[in-house]
């Protein structure tokens, strides 16, 4: 893993999450869209470990850190939210409607859960290592169709990588109030999944815990489940003001940054030369989408 990457490739999905906010408030986009500022843990470890080239990846509506690394271009992402041609979605889809070779994402929350499932059903009878991987939040974790897939890819043994981000929120509904346990492993491992648990707090076990699970998917052709800790920092989407959060939780991510986990282990003078990197090409990007 090449730490100075992925600060590079974390700072480039908040810088670009920061600037897609600006953009709403200069009347620039219109409708909405769901930021992850804070999640761009998974989405830059993930660019390193499945290429949609061969791995089927879906997610869901707070996608656009995975939609700006499987693309590798950020002109495809924000011109896809300002309904240009050569956006994603050729601009018909908005943020929450992407697809980019094997990558796919959709509104519903947890709804690339079965297609993902059948994606996984499909490469385990091609001769291949090819995985399929699905994101979504705590919200999804309640959802039917998501717990028959949980069922589906154990007992028929798919090679399907299930991550879980828990943000502790689905919309303003805190994750302990809607739930009967205090943690989902023994809902997971109550359907006999593999089952870890990493915090985004520490980059390097973030890192690691999601290459073993790639890697175990890989190999044992069967699935395995992740669950992420992590925090947002913006709204659940651009008009929410994140009254419901409390300020101590804030704090701790604020102290507990992903991007401040893998910074601290570079000198300043590398931070400060990706970090000027970053702002150009967010700009170059920004300019690219206003005038075509
Ligand atoms: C089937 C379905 N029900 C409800 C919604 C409305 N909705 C959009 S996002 C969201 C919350 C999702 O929370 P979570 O899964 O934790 O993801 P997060 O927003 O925290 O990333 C809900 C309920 C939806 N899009 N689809
Ligand atoms: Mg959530």
């Amino acid at each position: 893993m090449d730490r100075k990457e992925m600060l590079y490739k974390m700072l480039l999905i908040r810088k670009m999450e920061q600037k897609i906010e600006s953009l709403f408030s200069r009347g620039l986009l219109r409708g909405t869209t769901h930021c992850c500022i804070g999640e761009e843990g998974v989405p830059a470890v993930l660019s390193d470990l499945i290429d949609v080239s061969r791995d089927y990846l879906g997610s869901g509506h707070r996608a656009h850190g995975l939609s700006i690394m499987m693309t590798g271009r950020p002109e495809m992402l924000l011109g896809e939210i300002m309904g240009k041609s050569f956006g994603m979605a050729r601009g018909l889809g908005g943020s929450q409607h992407v697809y980019y070779k094997n990558y796919f994402t959709n509104g519903i929350t947890g709804g690339m859960t079965p297609v993902m499932a059948g994606a996984g059903f499909a490469l385990k009878h091609e001769n291949t290592d090819a995985i399929a991987c699905v994101v979504f939040g705590d919200g999804a974790m309640n959802e039917g169709y998501v717990l028959e897939s949980f069922n589906l890819v154990r007992e028929m043994e798919l090679p399907v990588l299930i991550i879980l981000e828990n943000n502790g929120y689905a919309m303003s509904t805190p994750v302990e109030t809607v739930n009967p346990y205090s943690s989902f492993e023994d809902r997971v491992k109550g359907f006999g999944l593999p089952y870890s648990q990493v915090s985004a707090a520490d980059f390097d076990s973030l890192y690691n815990t999601l290459k073993t699970a790639v890697v175990k998917v890989r190999t044992s052709r069967g699935p395995q489940f992740v669950e992420v800790l992590t925090h947002r920092f913006c709204g659940h989407s651009k008009s929410d003001k994140r009254h419901y959060i409390p300020a101590e939780r804030d704090e701790y991510w604020h102290e507990h940054d992903t991007i401040r986990s893998v910074a601290s282990k570079l000198s300043e003078a590398e931070v400060a030369e990706i970090t000027a990197k970053v702002e150009a090409r967010v700009e170059e990007c920004c300019q690219y989408c206003i005038n075509n």
